[in-house]
């Protein structure tokens, strides 16, 4: 009884974000943990990892977050850094098309990696969206994307533009793939509440 309840309380999820290196992963998982925004880039050598807790329709879960390096030099070692993650984080840079055509390999990679756990939840993130007129992405294509990946991954995948500078969605898109992970563990309930810590 105690275990359950304790299983029931405290629930911790392996998430992966993936995508080109200078995408701004890092750079959302820094805001995701409230650390502010810094402009230099500094590219993650193989991955950093971080734990950081929401709660998500009264219910706290705990992410385990691998931002894994999305530079070509380290594909290699990736490979091993998805194991066991119950879910990933997929992000493009807005003002550079060849990012969202190349999460077209990226997404072969994790399903390489994953298993065959599907439906398996992943949500799309558009992101830099502060520099609004460099972006050069059309609807269609971010449309077209998801469509593959909802048949790949058997599940719906929500998209949201976001921008690590000003923060705009970035504590969103943890919600919901939050919702989506306790979703996909038929614990959710149908009306959608949530808030970060
Ligand atoms: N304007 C703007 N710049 C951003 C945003 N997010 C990240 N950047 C910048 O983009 C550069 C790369 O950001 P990172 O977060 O290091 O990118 P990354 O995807 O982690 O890169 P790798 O670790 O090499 O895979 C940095 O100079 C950031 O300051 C954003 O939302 N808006
Ligand atoms: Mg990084």
């Amino acid at each position: 009884m105690l275990q359950n309840l304790f299983e029931i309380n405290n629930r911790l999820f392996k998430i992966c974000l993936i995508g080109d290196g200078g995408t701004g992963k890092s750079s959302i998982v820094e805001r995701f943990l409230g650390k502010g925004f810094s402009i230099g880039y500094n590219l993650t050598i193989g991955t950093n990892i971080c734990t950081h807790t929401a709660t998500v329709e009264d219910r706290e879960i705990k992410f385990q977050i691998w931002d894994l390096a999305g530079q070509q030099r380290f594909e290699f070692v990736r490979k091993t850094f998805y194991r066991g993650s119950q879910a990933v984080m997929m992000v493009f840079d807005l003002t550079r098309p060849e990012t969202l055509k190349n999460l077209r390999e990226w997404k072969q990679e994790v399903l390489k990696n994953v298993g065959h756990s599907v439906p398996f939840p992943v949500v799309l993130l558009g992101n830099k969206c502060d520099l609004q007129q460099k972006i050069v992405i059309t609807q269609e294509e971010i449309t077209k994307f998801r469509n593959e990946l909802r048949i790949d991954f058997l599940c719906d995948v929500p998209f949201l533009l976001t921008s690590a500078l000003s923060g705009m969605n970035v504590h969103e898109a943890f919600e919901i793939l939050g919702y989506q992970l306790l979703q996909h563990r038929q614990i959710a309930t149908p009306t959608k509440v949530v808030t970060t810590s």
